[in-house]
């Protein structure tokens, strides 16, 4: 346990076992929903540390941009609010299915958030283990898919930091990352 490294080409990648309010890497990415208007989990949590402009900055983005929500596998920014970080990177995780794959959504979630964080120029993005909670992902397939996607993006992003809410999800990540 505790905070471990390893290496991707030019990024390094952290696991830390924690609360991802508490990071103070430049961008912290939410397992948002489609409306962007907050929920439980992670999001609840981003949402209640961080104030009221975060939810601001989105409902604008639903008016301005996405009026019908923000499509599952895409990533979009706001302000960080009182939070630590300079932003919220808000992704959408698929629901997990038994009968469909969607192990590309997830995929394009770590990737997508990453592209947006290049062009904040954010140089530390800090992920939790998106559609692995209230969305119902098998942890060490949504662990497998997160590692996957992030050593597969090239990215000028110099640190992804993957914080991890409890001791399983943290042995999950610290699995795919070894395997
Ligand atoms: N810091 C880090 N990880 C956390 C924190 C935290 N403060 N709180 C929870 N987690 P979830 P999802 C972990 O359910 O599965 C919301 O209602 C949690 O233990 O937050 O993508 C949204 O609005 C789990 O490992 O996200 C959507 O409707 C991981 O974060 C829906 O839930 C993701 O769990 C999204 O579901």
């Amino acid at each position: 346990m505790g905070v471990r490294h390893w290496e991707a080409g030019d990024m390094r990648i952290t696991l830390v076992l924690g609360d991802i309010t508490e990071q103070d890497a430049d961008a912290v990415v939410n397992a948002a929903n489609s409306s962007l208007l907050g929920g439980g989990g992670v999001d609840g949590a981003i949402h209640r540390r961080g104030g009221p402009e975060i939810l601001a900055e989105c409902r604008q983005l639903r008016a301005s941009k996405y009026g019908k929500g923000l499509p599952t596998g895409q990533a979009v920014a706001t302000t960080a609010g009182r939070l630590p970080a300079r932003w919220v990177i808000h992704t959408v995780g698929p629901v997990y299915a038994k009968s469909e794959d969607r192990s590309a959504l997830l995929a394009s979630c770590y990737r997508e958030s990453l592209r947006v964080a290049a062009e904040l120029g954010a140089r530390t993005v800090a992920f939790p283990a998106v559609s692995a909670g209230i969305y119902g992902w098998p942890l060490d397939d949504a662990a497998r898919i997160a590692v996957g996607s992030v050593r597969e993006t090239e990215s000028p992003v110099e640190e992804t930091r993957f914080v991890l809410f409890s001791d399983d999800v943290y042995a999950a990540f610290a699995r795919a990352l070894n395997g």
